[in-house]
């Protein structure tokens, strides 16, 4: 397949853009090779500058869960962005997209919204630390909450991918205050809130850990920490900005049936443009500026266009339909991978909820980081690049997890499966 156009866009790239990229996970580096440049993306598939055309199970990173370029969240930006592009001062979508969220997710009574998953995240630590008065945190090793001092410990996605789980330049004193724990792993939660619950001001947790492939949590597992937190006087932060309105209409927690105090949000609540959200119970969140002392704030937050994109991407899930697409797409598709791999004697962990799917080169079922890292990685990046090169785009890292849209066709997936099915008879 010829990239050769992408290849001399990366070039120029590295000249001015550290690493030639603006978020490391887009880099290749785990796989080798050079990121394509895209141009153009519409339903599952994304083309990139040599025209090649890839059915994407990226999906931006989570957002597209109607596929790219729905015409419905088009036609929403193209009315707002004709009225003005932002305001600074309150719009009535926020309204409408705070009542859409609050209609699906009982847990959240009010809610505020932000740029990104990665303030979002930072907000709810700030706001469960001013609530309780306390500093200690606890997050689980291999979840990655955006890009926030404290949350840069023990974290997945592209700091795991890159190597760099505990980043440069965040302050000793800021991570000590980052208590870290195995994913799934009740007995240290138990020793943990015993030995140190009063110090504890919050618990944040992906329900469905998906930033070091997918990894979901046992039967129990999200029930003790509920039980735990609410038993301390710690909030429980539920990270849902992958698995909420992507797992079902409520999120993870609505499949689970766990209620937390907070939730964090992004990806599809913006329909592929710049938003994230936290919010959860009204107690809490009056504790935010301007009603209390815990400062808040954004230039562009509640941005018109975004809330515009984000209420079409969500009408078009509220009648549950795509859930129930979704879930019979996600089982075939789940189902076919496994079989071939057993087919060909791989050991491959091909992992699922709902639409968010990894398959780790390992022998054992992954529950935890430590499983996740005993897949092999080398497989792994032979495998993306066979896949890449007969156009399928998967995320370019063993530590990601993948997205299906509705607009995923079985034509689409017996491509998919066959072209599986040839780059794993190379690895056999
Ligand atoms: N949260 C995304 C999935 N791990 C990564 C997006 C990014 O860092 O660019």
């Amino acid at each position: 397949m010829n990239r050769s156009r992408s290849a001399q866009l990366f070039e120029s790239a590295l000249q001015l853009i550290p690493g030639g990229v603006n978020s490391p996970v887009r880099a290749f580096r785990a796989v080798g090779g050079v990121p394509f440049f895209a141009v153009r993306a519409e339903g599952p598939y994304i083309w990139d500058a040599d025209d090649n055309r890839y059915v994407d199970y990226v999906g931006t990173w989570g957002p597209a869960i109607h596929g790219h370029a729905y015409p419905p969240v088009v036609r929403a930006i193209q009315e707002a962005a004709a009225l003005g592009t932002s305001f600074g001062v309150p719009n009535p979508a926020e309204i409408e997209l705070a009542r859409l969220v609050r209609s699906a997710v009982p847990s959240i009574e009010k809610v505020r919204f932000t740029s990104s998953g990665t303030e979002a995240c930072m907000s709810a630590i700030r706001l469960a630390r001013g609530a309780t008065r306390r500093d200690a945190i606890v997050k689980f090793a291999g979840c990655y909450h955006g890009h926030a001092d404290s949350l840069l410990v023990k974290a997945g996605s592209g700091a795991l991918t890159f190597g760099h789980p505990d980043s440069a330049g965040v302050p000793a004193d800021f991570a000590r205050h980052t208590l870290v724990v195995p994913f799934n792993d009740i007995p240290a939660l138990q020793h943990l809130f015993h030995e140190r619950g009063n110090e504890i001001a919050c618990v944040i947790v992906e329900p469905v850990a998906g930033n070091a492939g997918l990894f979901p949590p046992r039967p129990g597992f999200l029930e003790e920490l509920r039980r735990l937190t609410a038993l301390h006087g710690s909030i429980l932060i539920f990270d849902e900005v992958m698995t909420g309105f992507r797992l079902s209409w409520g999120g993870a927690q609505g499949l689970f049936g766990i209620r937390p105090d907070l939730t964090c949000l992004g990806k599809i609540i913006g329909g592929g443009l710049p938003v994230g959200a936290f919010g959860g119970r009204a107690d809490i969140m009056d504790l935010l500026a301007p009603l209390g002392p815990v400062y808040q704030a954004g230039t562009l937050s509640g941005n018109p266009l975004a809330m515009a994109a984000g209420i079409a991407s969500l009408r078009g899930l509220q009648d549950g339909a795509a859930y129930q697409r979704l879930e019979r797409l996600g089982a075939l598709f789940e189902v076919s991978l496994r079989n071939v791999a057993q087919r060909l004697g791989i050991p491959l962990q091909v992992q699922r909820v709902g639409s968010m799917f990894c398959a780790y080169f390992t022998t054992e079922p992954v529950w935890n980081l430590d499983d996740a890292m005993k897949s092999d990685r080398s497989q792994f990046a032979k495998f993306f690049h066979g896949m890449l090169d007969r156009g399928v785009y998967l995320a370019p890292s063993q530590f990601e997890a993948g997205f299906l849209s509705t607009a995923h066709t079985e034509a689409d997936f017996d491509h998919t499966l066959r072209s599986a099915e040839a780059c794993l008879a190379l690895l056999a």
